[in-house]
């Protein structure tokens, strides 16, 4: 399959990772009303679109299918202006992305966090672990130019705010560089 490059897009389209529970979803949301880019989030994709093979009931997520989720979104994507929240980048085709946001956290803060949701040791344990080897940050790099990658720290609102006005500038930014 052929997949055009940033050319074809008026707007950029920006993949936010990281662990679970690092806040991809809030700095989602705040980017999408601030910016008019729109939230896509993966997980209710998945679960809406139905991309998946099962429900893992040990880990509590979905086992997902990567073709069947590429193949529902790739005409949306390429459009340009989304904001892909995921807690993985590795299955997305490097045309279709402009800017890779790995935000980190504290492990402390993280155990804080998973442990308000209701995660079992296990995927806690999991998800600690992820943190601190820094599985999302190599993940990107393995998959991405390392330009178009940028890690943020997510432990506080400060930080969070930091992060959502830098990203806002990166996108006033790339219209500039890319207008038509
Ligand atoms: P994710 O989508 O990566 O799983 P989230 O956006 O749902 O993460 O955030 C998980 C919880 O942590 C949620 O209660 C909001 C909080 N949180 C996220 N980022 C934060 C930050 N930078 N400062 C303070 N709280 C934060």
């Amino acid at each position: 399959k052929l997949y055009p490059g940033s050319s074809m897009r008026n707007q950029p389209n920006i993949i936010v990772t990281g662990t679970p529970g690092v806040g991809k979803t809030t700095h989602c949301e705040t980017l999408a009303q601030n910016t008019g880019l729109k939230h896509l989030s993966i997980n209710d994709i998945v679960k809406q679109r139905g991309c998946h093979d099962g429900y893992d009931e040990e880990f509590k997520s979905w086992i997902v299918d990567e073709d069947k989720l590429l193949d529902s979104i790739e005409d949306e994507v390429q459009e340009g202006g989304y904001i892909i929240d995921w807690h993985a980048c590795d299955l997305f085709p490097k045309s279709w992305i402009d800017l890779v946001v790995v935000l980190r956290v504290d492990s402390t803060l993280l155990y804080d966090r998973l442990k308000a949701r209701d995660y079992s040791e296990a995927k806690l344990q999991e998800n600690l672990d992820s943190e601190i080897m820094e599985v999302l940050l190599q993940e990107a790099r393995d998959s991405y130019d390392e330009e178009i990658i940028v890690e943020l720290t997510s432990n506080t609102t400060e930080d969070m705010e930091a992060n959502v006005e830098r990203v806002e500038a990166w996108i006033a930014q790339w219209k500039k560089d890319n207008a038509q």
